[in-house]
């Protein structure tokens, strides 16, 4: 229920209770039934920007991304260091990732060993506080993350020709990056339950609670471990649909954005959402409508296969 029907049943509920004799001491109850409602936010990939709120309170907080482009999108929350802009990230990190990859694509090895010695030396300082997983156009993914005050950032970086999204269009221009405040200011929004519970460590995911199951499944995804991978990347937990035998090792393929196709739009199979990496110790949730069929959960880790970031399920409809 959103906020204004929420509010709109408080109000018929609250008339309804006037004429009652159980008096005030419902009304409380009701008004706290009514206000622990989820705070959803929508975050909206149109062509390759995202649009969304600047500022945004703290506490559990539900990202709605809603993919309304052509192309394959991703949302990962950033954590830059104090004083470190979305401009500044483009400028000093996303346009030498871009150096490295045009390098990595001509098979010029001191191009790319060049990019990357130029790197700030904050980006060891760089967190990631999960975000909307890999989203198939057209989808709509939920992600819940507990947000703490501070300056955040969401970014793409599928490629486009050979571009990434995080790649500046032109001299001042971002590119798929949006910048958001967290306020003191604190939702009481509750922390979600889940039918469903994967834990992540650095061999590979496993589900230690519940089962998936045909209509919504809300997914809690325990990070047990973190880490940070030479090619840049970490821990995620990503859905995909399995079509066929060729499915996974496509799309294990794909993941690899060291590779020329690697992260190129369009992706060889259909991404239902996930959740993007989170510090080690923490949890965090992402909801996905599945209908009976072959899925995965995989990660954007190098060759996830052979390192245990691919599990294949099944959902059948109920009572089969
Ligand atoms: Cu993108």
């Amino acid at each position: 229920m959103n906020k204004a029907s929420a509010l709109a049943a408080l109000a018929a509920e609250l008339f309804l209770l006037q004429g009652c004799d159980r008096g005030p001491i419902v009304k409380e109850e009701v008004v706290a039934a009514a206000v622990a409602q989820p705070n959803v936010v929508e975050i909206r990939a149109v062509g390759m920007t995202f649009e969304g709120s600047s500022e945004i309170p703290s506490g559990w907080t539900t990202f709605r991304f809603v993919n309304s482009s052509s192309m394959i999108h991703f949302a990962m929350i950033d954590v830059p260091p104090e004083g470190v802009t979305a401009q500044i990230f483009t400028d000093t990190v996303a346009q030498y990732f871009q150096d490295a990859m045009d390098g990595m694509n001509a098979g010029d090895e001191e191009a790319v060993k060049a990019a990357f010695a130029k790197f700030p030396a904050w980006i060891g300082e760089l967190k990631r506080h999960g975000g909307p997983g890999f989203l198939s156009p057209g989808l709509v993914g939920e992600t819940t993350v507990y947000l703490e005050p501070g300056n955040y950032a969401f970014e793409c970086y599928v490629k486009t020709n050979g571009i990434f999204h995080t790649t500046s269009p032109g001299d001042g221009k971002l590119g798929m990056m949006l910048e958001f405040a967290v306020t003191e200011e604190k939702t009481d929004a509750p922390e979600p339950t889940a039918n469903a519970t994967l834990a992540v460590s650095n061999s590979g995911m496993e589900i230690v609670n519940g089962a998936l199951e045909a209509g919504a499944n809300t997914i809690r995804v325990n990070f047990v471990e973190q880490q940070a991978l030479p090619s840049f990347v970490g821990n995620d937990v990503h859905i995909m649909r399995v079509e066929n035998d060729e499915s996974i090792s496509q799309a294990s393929a794909w993941l690899d954005w060291r590779a020329k196709d690697g992260l190129e739009d369009p992706s060889p199979v259909i991404f239902l959402g996930g959740i993007n990496d989170m510090p080690e110790g923490s949890h965090a949730y992402f909801t996905v409508d599945l209908r009976a069929g072959n899925y995965a959960f995989i990660a954007e880790v190098p060759s996830p296969q052979e390192a245990g970031f691919v599990l294949p399920f099944t959902v059948r409809l109920r009572g089969q």
